[in-house]
């Protein structure tokens, strides 16, 4: 794109996104007792830790840095949005890395910033009161409120294995009636996108992916669990644009999911010297080798750890010495073979055969995952031509 046209790009964008905010700060307030401002100050943050973080949620987006004040101005017009956050079969690990933080990161301040219409483990509402809770605001948010739904839907023996509240309703009916008044639906974890943990063969539950149960569209948010960063910029994202965002073939953001881990990650230079840990413990697990030959599923799985790391940018589990476990990919539980081993040939070929090295998960489509295994196997099986061990 020429100087001129990408100018004109921003210059519609900004006024997209001015005019958005401006409806949205027309909107009433959905709490009085919160401003973002008095959030950040509360959990220990200035005003420049919240600009330099607005900064960073900016790039996150793809968005040029002199967005970042109208990315700022978004996030005060958050706690106009009401969310409806719903749990479904899983281990609440999407909450808990968003909410339970030791320290609170400004992504959580977020989180108790904006309107939590409905959040089973964190509203103090119990009981009938609480199921009433949710009934209304559905009802009174109609086409306004943006549901959030964490864990897998049980079909099996007709929903039975997941009912809620006294009158037993079935997960999957409560989820399917909350998706139809929705202005945005956004499937939160691994679970949510594809069925997850439970899901996994022999299924016995029948869990399937939120996507399953409604005929509209739902945006993945895979990651078991997703980093605060995804969850947090997906929200950004639908307050600044008001519209889906450019999705993957699996229904994930680009702007979070578009690259794998292995294209990032801080261990590739070792990866591309040869440089392999063969067991752990050994010396180059000391000294920081690559993860792959024990299992690191880095080079087949697309999300932004490597960039944007867990618990306030602390760590990652590449970076504490363990590989990825390919969390945020469909049936990742199946298809990314033995934790802590590489995949195995036949499964390379089975799954990732014929595929080239720059596949895209689009290119990819609906056959499983990223890049050829078998040009990863081959380039970690020359390393140890070239590298005996020392
Ligand atoms: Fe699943 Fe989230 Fe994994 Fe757990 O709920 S994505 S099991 S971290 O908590 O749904
Ligand atoms: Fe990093 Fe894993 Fe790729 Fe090695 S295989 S470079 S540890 S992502
Ligand atoms: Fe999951 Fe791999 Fe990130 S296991 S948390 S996608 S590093």
């Amino acid at each position: 794109m020429d100087i001129d046209a990408r100018e004109k790009s921003h210059k519609t964008l900004r006024e997209i996104f001015e005019k958005r905010i401006k409806q949205l700060s027309k909107l009433p307030r959905l709490r009085d007792d919160a401003s973002i401002e008095r959030s950040i100050e509360e959990g220990g943050f200035s005003r420049r830790d919240f600009m330099k973080w607005a900064g960073a949620m900016t790039a996150m987006l793809s968005l040029p840095a002199s967005f970042t004040p109208l990315v700022a101005e978004a996030v005060k017009v958050a706690d106009r949005l009401p969310v409806v956050w719903l749990h479904m079969a899983e281990c609440t690990g999407c909450s808990e890395s968003l909410l339970r933080s030791a320290s609170p990161t400004i992504d959580s301040l977020i989180f108790d910033y904006i309107s939590l219409e409905y959040h089973e483990t964190l509203m103090a509402a119990a009981g009938w009161q609480a199921e009433q809770n949710l009934e209304n605001a559905i009802e009174k948010y109609k086409g306004r409120y943006i549901l959030m739904v964490e864990g897998g839907v049980p079909l099996g023996n007709a929903g039975s294995f997941l009912t809620i509240g006294g009158h037993g309703k079935k997960g999957r009916d409560i989820a399917a009636d909350a998706a139809k008044d929705a202005a945005a639906i956004f499937a939160i974890g691994t679970c949510s996108s594809f069925g997850g943990v439970q899901a996994a063969a022999p299924n016995p539950t029948g869990a399937v992916a939120l996507s399953e149960v409604t005929d509209k569209p739902v945006i993945n948010v895979p990651g078991c669990p997703p980093s605060e960063k995804n969850i947090v910029g997906t929200l950004l994202h639908f307050l600044l644009y008001g519209t889906l965002p450019a999705l993957d073939v699996y229904n994930r953001p680009k702007w979070a999911y578009r690259l794998r881990i292995h294209d990032l990650c801080e261990r590739r230079g070792h990866f591309d010297a040869g440089e392999f840990v063969e067991r752990y413990g050994d010396e180059g697990a000391k000294d920081g080798y690559c993860l792959y030959k024990v299992g690191c599923k880095g080079p087949y799985t697309f999300n932004s750890c490597s960039r944007n790391k867990f618990n306030q940018g602390t760590s990652w589990p590449v970076q504490v010495g363990f590989g990825c476990m390919g969390c945020s990919e469909p049936d990742f539980w199946d298809t990314m073979g033995t934790v802590g081993e590489p995949l195995k040939d036949k499964l390379y070929h089975t799954v990732f055969g014929g595929m080239g090295a720059d596949a895209t998960a689009d290119k990819i489509g609906v056959s499983l995952l990223t890049v050829t295994a078998v040009g990863i196997a081959a380039h970690a099986a020359i390393s140890v031509i070239k590298k005996p061990k020392e």
